[in-house]
């Protein structure tokens, strides 16, 4: 199953929320226009993931947008969230989608070229490809694979990529030419005292290329 992911790929990590809520943060990205999000909190309880997670799929729905809970198939699947991201460690694409049912969107994480392969195979319906450049927001990154690594990486694949790690307003378009079809980005989104404009900006600029 192929979708049309947007350009912007708007991560929603709980450890940079600041003093803002997740849903206050949700808000701020929908308003601005943002058509995908995903929720990603390596901290949070079941229960915590839980809430925030169905308050962060009602508004997605309520704004057409799609929402994408990391790790957590079965929190996706009671708050009815439109996918799942996973990574190496997780439960893997096919048995992600034996608990999701049909229609839903499963992402998976790859950082060489091996894995791209093993991804392309799959039936992950997006495959995310990183990090691109340093990144602080992430445990222990795997190295860092630039963007000549991201250019290898889209030979190895027809389904959507998503570039991710250390994407900034100043280099996504140097990522997109690079071949990625989404940029995935979490800091340069959510440091700024103003997400909506911030989101704007980054609309915008995809939106051009
Ligand atoms: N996976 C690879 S890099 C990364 C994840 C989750 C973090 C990306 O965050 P940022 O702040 O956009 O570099
Ligand atoms: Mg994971």
């Amino acid at each position: 199953m192929s979708f049309a992911l947007p350009r912007l790929y708007a991560i929603i990590d709980a450890a940079q929320t600041g003093n803002r809520s997740t849903a206050a943060v949700s808000d701020a990205l929908l308003a601005a226009g943002v058509k995908l999000i995903q929720y990603r909190d390596k901290q949070a309880s079941s229960r915590v993931l839980y809430e925030n997670s169905f308050e962060l799929a009602a508004r997605a729905r309520q704004a057409n947008a799609v929402l994408i809970v990391n790790d957590r198939a079965d929190v996706a699947r009671v708050v009815q969230a439109d996918g799942v991201h996973v990574g190496q460690d997780d439960l893997s694409v096919e048995l992600v989608r034996r608990v999701l049912g049909a229609g839903k969107r499963i992402g998976c994480s790859t950082h060489h070229p091996d894995q791209v392969r093993d991804a392309e195979r799959s039936s992950a319906d997006y495959i995310a490809f990183g990090p691109i450049f340093e990144t602080q927001s992430k445990q222990q990154p795997d190295p860092v694979v630039g963007l000549e690594g991201l250019r290898d990486a889209r030979r190895l694949t027809r389904k959507p990529l998503v570039a991710i790690g250390g994407i900034t307003l100043e280099n996504a378009r140097a990522v997109m030419e690079a071949g990625a079809d989404s940029v995935a980005v979490i800091s340069d989104l959510l440091t700024p005292d103003d997400i909506e404009s911030r989101a704007r900006d980054f609309l915008k600029l995809l939106g051009g290329l």
